[in-house]
């Protein structure tokens, strides 16, 4: 079966850049900007191509500042204008640096490609699929956030209750002053009656 897919395409080659002024002093490293992008992730046997846009010459060296060179690649120091080539074979994770600027980091990733000319058998041919585990972290997670907007409404239906309550109780205030008044004059009128009669 052939399937395919242009997307495999587009991992096989990867573009960085080493920008302007990298080479001057440190600073760059602030935000990965020293190789950009600081990360570039391609399929196995894809090729990145290095491209020195500074005006100083640089090394796209594996390995790192602290611990040295670690020999999987190393484009020895290339001039400015200048691009160095590199075609990765293996998977991995590889950290590359500069061996004339150590604040100068970068890293490749190398995947392992979806090759459909494999034999359906082997492991290369993997693709990972979501575990049971996962699921239920992502059921967990979904369930957490709708008790979250769950409590979220009950806190808004508290608060409008409550102001409901506020309400009421100062509109029965306003009724009870309303009827001590009204009970005042009543008893004003039967007093005025009772003396008229009394007068009699
Ligand atoms: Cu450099």
């Amino acid at each position: 079966m052939v399937l395919a897919s242009p997307a495999f395409a587009d991992h096989e080659t990867e573009k960085v850049s080493i920008p302007l002024g990298t080479g001057t002093a440190p600073g760059c490293e602030e935000g990965n900007k020293c190789y950009i992008p600081y990360e570039v992730t391609i399929d196995v046997g894809g090729e990145v191509t290095w491209s020195n846009n500074d005006i100083v010459a640089h090394s796209v060296t594996s390995g790192s500042a602290s611990d040295g060179p670690s020999g999987v690649f190393d484009s020895s120091l290339f001039m400015a204008g200048a691009t160095f080539s590199h075609k990765f074979e293996e998977v991995g994770t590889f950290n590359y640096f500069c061996m004339v600027h150590p604040w100068m980091e970068g890293v490749v990733v190398i995947k392992d490609k979806y090759d459909n000319n494999r034999d359906d058998d082997r492991e290369d041919n993997y693709i990972p699929q979501p575990t049971p585990v996962d699921d239920e972290i992502r059921e967990l997670k979904n369930e957490i956030s709708q008790l979250k907007s769950e409590n979220a409404q009950l806190k808004a239906d508290n608060r409008k209750l409550s102001n409901n309550n506020n309400i009421l109780k100062q509109q029965l205030e306003e009724l009870q002053i309303e009827f001590d008044k009204q009970y005042q004059i009543v008893l004003e009128q039967i007093k005025v009656i009772y003396d008229f009669i009394l007068s009699k």
